[in-house]
């Protein structure tokens, strides 16, 4: 089918970068917004200190941070992808934000002080993972879908008022991460057990030679597939999470 304008101009772009003398003087060598040596563990880190920031200033304190590396194939070496490191940067940042915020919450009237937030780094041969890991108090898994939903947000509407920064948003950060992290074939979870805390991890594609964009397509067989009703949910694929219990006609066999 015939790629999008977007598409075209992304690969047109990308060919000139390549192929031509444009750098950016910042960061020679990048090519266009794509750092061919992106060292995951520092986007990490300044994704934290940003999060922190916001986290302090709402609330005058903010978990510290522990960052663990596991580099299967080169023990010895940081971990680098080649990826776009803004995409990586709004990602940690929003898990980061998140984190924070269900930390403080839990523990700020406890005598024992904030647990640390903590990040692992890992390669294998397909994946290269990033899992913020917090002690916040998780989610239940019956409300970890709306996070992803984007017209939900736990915390209040932000103010709109110029100067503000919010620390949690409107409800599109996590959406949004999930999107670019899929975007070149990856994925975004977030793994919760109410009661203690919530992982979120951030899968990448170790080679970049399996990190192609993942596009939307529009042809005859996209056409179809929207046409066609999608299968029926059933008990094991629910398009939505139960409705309350108490408010069902159906009776629990005990
Ligand atoms: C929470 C809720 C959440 C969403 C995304 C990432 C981390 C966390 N922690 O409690």
């Amino acid at each position: 089918s015939t790629p999008s304008p977007a598409a075209t101009r992304s690969i047109s772009s990308t060919h000139t970068l390549l192929f031509g003398n444009d750098t950016n003087p910042a960061h020679p060598k990048h090519i266009g917004s794509i750092d061919p040596t992106c060292n995951v563990a520092e986007v990490v880190r300044d994704a934290y200190d940003t999060a922190k920031m916001l986290c302090e200033k709402y609330y005058m304190a903010a978990p510290e941070l522990k960052i663990e590396e596991f580099n299967m194939k080169n023990p010895k070496k940081p971990i680098q992808a080649v990826y776009v490191p803004s995409h990586l940067f709004h990602m940690l940042f929003e898990l980061f934000k998140n984190s924070m915020r269900a930390t403080v919450e839990l523990h700020e009237n406890s005598s024992e002080g904030l647990p640390p937030v903590k990040a692992k780094v890992t390669l294998g041969k397909e994946d290269l993972s990033v899992k913020i890991s917090d002690r916040g108090g998780g989610v239940p898994l019956r409300k970890i879908d709306r996070l992803f939903n984007y017209m939900y947000s736990t915390a209040p509407t932000p103010s709109l008022e110029p100067g503000t920064v919010p620390l949690a948003g409107f409800g599109y950060g996590l959406p949004i991460s999930r999107l670019y992290a899929r975007y070149f074939q990856g994925d975004l979870k977030l793994y919760s057990m109410e009661g203690v805390g919530t992982d979120a991890v951030i899968y990448l594609k170790a080679l970049s030679s399996e990190s192609f964009e993942r596009l939307p397509v529009f042809n005859k067989s996209a056409l179809r597939h929207y046409k066609t009703s999608p299968e029926a949910d059933d008990w094991s694929n629910p398009s939505k999470e139960p409705r309350d219990a108490s408010k069902s006609k159906y009776k629990a066999n005990r």
